[in-house]
């Protein structure tokens, strides 16, 4: 027999340069450039007329959920449409005009569309029909439903052991899916369920549950209506969370503070004009940060510590600062904190967050007044070695106010995608719940696997070394999300099969195993014969999502029917469980989510209309599962950096034309910067003491165990940033991140602490 050729993938694709064009950072969010922008994604992708009708239903309670970030909608929409510029970027891209079909797969070779950007591919369109790469082949050529499903089936069949699958799965997927391809998986045999938040907030997670009994975050929209101070820490909301503006704008209005801790100062925490207000496309806008705290990368716990020393010190038998009724009744460790917090020289502290100590004491001042604190948060914070402790600071300062359990104050970890909370709570964990595993057993009949499952970074060592060798993924582009890209390419690279449920091509299509499938799904925004599906947002309340669109192709299926027509093949009649039903009967899958999971109850009939909240005990304040029934005080220590002089640390962040992976197009409007995505921000006295220039071309490279990783062409930008900080944009940078850099506890790939040099070619 002939050996088989490998595939000559690139994986970072055309690294040469466009042309760019910079300018000042703006000095405003939104406004009436955001609505100009929006529409001219939308005109360009989909047609004026077509978007309007499809905004027009986004996130109001008939329509559709929307597919960008998981921020939640007011009880009261705006007439003026609830959503963001970046919410009809998403749009714009899933309702886009181009199809990637068999003429496409044909011209082009995945060898050759590898050697295109992230934003060439995934500019190629909606993909049609399933497609099959064959052992050896480089086209994808057209297969049919049936054929894809047995061809699945048979591999999962040839596997030595259940934990040779691995079942990946990125946040945008309903509950019904998520819930049928967890159940899949478990029923298969395997806990190997890496999702997304392993790359996300999975910090936030394991901090949160440690400290307060519930991974998720403890506030509702409402609280920040009432809410005296809302500090943002490692978030830039403008690009990410826009609608979250409005929710800061009207904690201003009310007399509220924000404080902003950051190492850029992100426009869109600047000024904010709204667009839903004509006030705020014509006028002024809101000025929304009060204080900011310029913190270097990483060096959020020392100026936390800080905070909490001079409040410390600050507080009385007659001023009292902190909430003592509060921590002797809900809390445990005050008083080892207190000592812990003792052993720090301010001095030290203040030198590694390079904070200057008037701009703490203003936060102090407004701090040790106020009661009612919200604490936001997200990449900046989860992405580091000690991401789990930059989250359990904060919960400190938290608890030391008595800001968790009562209106307008708590923990708001702002998610990312738009269902990644609802995916976890109803069963895509690769941790293994015991009473969970029993409802299954009761509900199904089966026994669910009791070991382990593999995280993200985890999942791609056993690819890489031949331990797992058929990789499915709900959704997501893993190879570009991941870190490590070359590494991580290689892993897929060496499957024996990889399975994509995708909306759109993206580069894992091409990264493929020996032979890769190409399941099509349908968006968002499309028609699922008259059915809805349900999603959770940030702050814990599920609703419906109901496509209205006619789908992009008739080929299309629902996640949930691929997913249990997978099940379904591989089954046969071998199984307890009525896979052929669950296809297509979404109100049977919710009936089992009810079943299974606490808090669902009467699912499909309160899932309508503005939807229910889950239960959330830190946000009664009952944390009677915590140690000693109470809520727990952290200890923290530093961060540990020992940077040589020409050693920088890097993060690697979104673009305002991003989401994730997905290129929307060249420009970064809030930070200047156009026409350009292989651009490193850089402090203007670093480039003088290493002789750079505006816009010269340097590599970055990083070097972990003796191992170098090169990361080339980009330009520099002067910006104001820390100095030794860096800043460039993720995924063209995660070729620098080793596989095996990760959060202690959460495993989280460290993307917001990478140390590099810079490099002249
Ligand atoms: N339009 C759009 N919306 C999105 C996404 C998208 O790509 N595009 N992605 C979605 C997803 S999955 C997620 S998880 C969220 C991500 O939302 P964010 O976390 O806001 O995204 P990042 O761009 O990673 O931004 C991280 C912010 O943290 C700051 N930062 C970095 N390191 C540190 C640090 O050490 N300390 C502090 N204090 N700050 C730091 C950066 O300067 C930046 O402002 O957004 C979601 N929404
Ligand atoms: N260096 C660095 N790396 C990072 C990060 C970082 O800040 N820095 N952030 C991390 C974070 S927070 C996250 S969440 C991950 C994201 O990791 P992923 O979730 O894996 O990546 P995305 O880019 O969101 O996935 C985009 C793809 O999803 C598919 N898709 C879109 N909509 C749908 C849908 O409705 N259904 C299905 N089935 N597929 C759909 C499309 O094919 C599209 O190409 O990346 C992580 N990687
Ligand atoms: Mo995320």
């Amino acid at each position: 027999m002939q050996k088989e050729q490998k595939r000559n993938i690139s994986v970072t694709g055309d690294i040469s340069f466009s042309n760019i064009e910079v300018t000042q950072p703006k000095e405003y969010a939104a406004g009436m450039p955001a609505i100009k922008v929006a529409l001219e994604h939308v005109s360009k992708e989909s047609g004026l007329f077509r978007s309007i009708k499809t905004l027009s239903r986004m996130n109001q309670k008939e329509g559709f959920d929307c597919p960008g970030c998981a921020w939640p909608d007011p009880v009261k929409p705006s007439k003026l449409g609830e959503y963001c510029e970046n919410g009809v970027k998403a749009i714009a891209e899933e309702t886009t005009f181009e199809r990637v079909d068999r003429d496409f797969f044909k011209k082009y070779s995945v060898e050759e569309i590898s050697n295109w950007t992230d934003y060439e591919i995934g500019k190629s369109g909606r993909i049609t029909e399933p497609f099959i790469l064959k052992p050896g082949s480089v086209h994808y050529e057209p297969i049919s439903w049936e054929e894809a499903f047995t061809a699945v089936a048979d591999h999962l069949k040839s596997l030595n052991d259940p934990n040779e699958a691995v079942f990946y799965t990125s946040g945008r997927s309903s509950n019904e899916a998520a819930f049928l391809y967890g159940l899949f998986a478990r029923a298969f045999g395997t806990n190997n369920m890496p999702d997304c938040s392993n790359m996300c907030h999975e910090s936030s997670g394991v901090a949160l549950s440690e400290t307060l009994g519930i991974g998720k975050g403890s506030v509702v929209l409402e609280d920040f209506e009432e809410a005296d101070v809302v500090m943002v820490i490692g978030q830039n909301p403008g690009t990410n969370h826009p609608r979250m503006l409005s929710a800061l704008q009207k904690c201003k209005e009310n007399g509220g503070k924000i404080i902003t801790v950051n190492p850029l100062s992100e426009s869109g925490l600047n000024r904010f004009k709204n667009p839903q207000q004509i006030s705020g496309i014509m006028g002024k806008g809101t000025a929304l940060t009060d204080i900011f705290l310029q913190v270097k990368i990483n060096q959020d716990v020392p100026l936390l510590k800080l905070i909490m020393k001079r409040l410390a010190q600050r507080d009385n038998k007659d001023n009292k600062v902190f909430d003592h009724d509060f921590i002797a009744s809900k809390t445990q460790g005050f008083g080892e904190l207190l000592a812990y917090l003792e052993r720090y020289e301010e001095l030290e502290l203040l030198q590694l967050c390079g904070v200057a100590s008037e701009k703490i004491d203003e936060a102090v001042e407004v701090l040790a007044k106020k009661s009612k604190i919200i604490i936001c948060w997200a990449m900046g914070l989860t992405q580091h070695k000690n991401g789990v402790e930059n989250i359990k600071e904060c919960v400190n300062l938290l608890l030391l106010k008595g800001s968790i359990g009562k209106k307008g104050a708590g923990t708001c970890p702002v998610r990312g995608h738009s269902n990644v909370q609802g995916d976890r709570s109803v069963g895509i964990v690769h941790h293994v719940s015991e009473p969970f595993n029993q409802a299954l057993k009761k509900e199904f009949n089966f026994d669910p696997p009791t070991a382990e499952g593999l995280d993200t970074v985890h999942a791609i060592q056993a690819m890489h070394s031949k331990k797992a060798k058929v990789f499915v993924a709900l959704g997501g582009n893993f190879v570009s999300a991941a870190s490590d890209t070359e590494y991580t390419a290689e892993a897929l690279q060496r499957c024996e099969l990889t399975v994509s449920v995708s909306t759109k091509l993206n580069r894992t299509h091409l990264t493929a195993g020996k032979t890769s499938l190409i399941l099509p799904t349908l968006g968002r925004t499309e028609q699922d014969g008259g059915r809805f599906v349900t999603v959770e947002n940030s702050m814990g309340k599920v609703h419906q999502s109901k496509g209205k669109l006619k789908p992009a192709s008739e080929h299309l299926k629902s996640e949930p029917e691929i997913v249990a027509r997978i099940a379904n093949a591989y089954f046969g009649n071998d199984t307890t469980i009525d896979w052929e039903r669950y296809s297509t009967d979404y109100d049977a899958v919710r009936e089992k989510i009810t079943a299974v999971l606490t808090g669902f109850e009467d699912y499909s009939k309160r899932s309508k209309g503005a939807g229910f909240y889950l239960p959330n005990n830190a946000r009664q304040g009952d944390f009677s599962k915590l140690p000693g029934g109470r809520a727990q005080f952290s200890i923290c220590g530093l961060p540990a950096h020992s940077l040589e002089q020409d050693e920088f640390l890097l993060m690697t962040v979104r673009s305002h034309d991003q989401f994730n992976t997905t290129i929307y197009g060249l420009d970064d409007r809030y930070r200047g910067i156009y026409g350009e995505r292989r651009v490193v921000f850089m402090n203007g006295d670093d480039m003088a003491q290493h002789g750079l220039e505006p816009l010269q071309i340097v590599n970055l490279v990083s070097q972990y165990n003796e191992v170098v990783r090169r990361a080339e062409n980009f330009k520099v930008i002067p910006y104001n940033i820390p100095s030794q900080n860096l800043c460039a944009y993720f995924p063209e940078t995660n070729v620098l991140v080793p596989i095996d850099l990760y959060a202690d506890k959460s495993q989280t790939p460290v993307s917001k602490s990478i140390v590099v040099k810079v490099e002249k070619p």
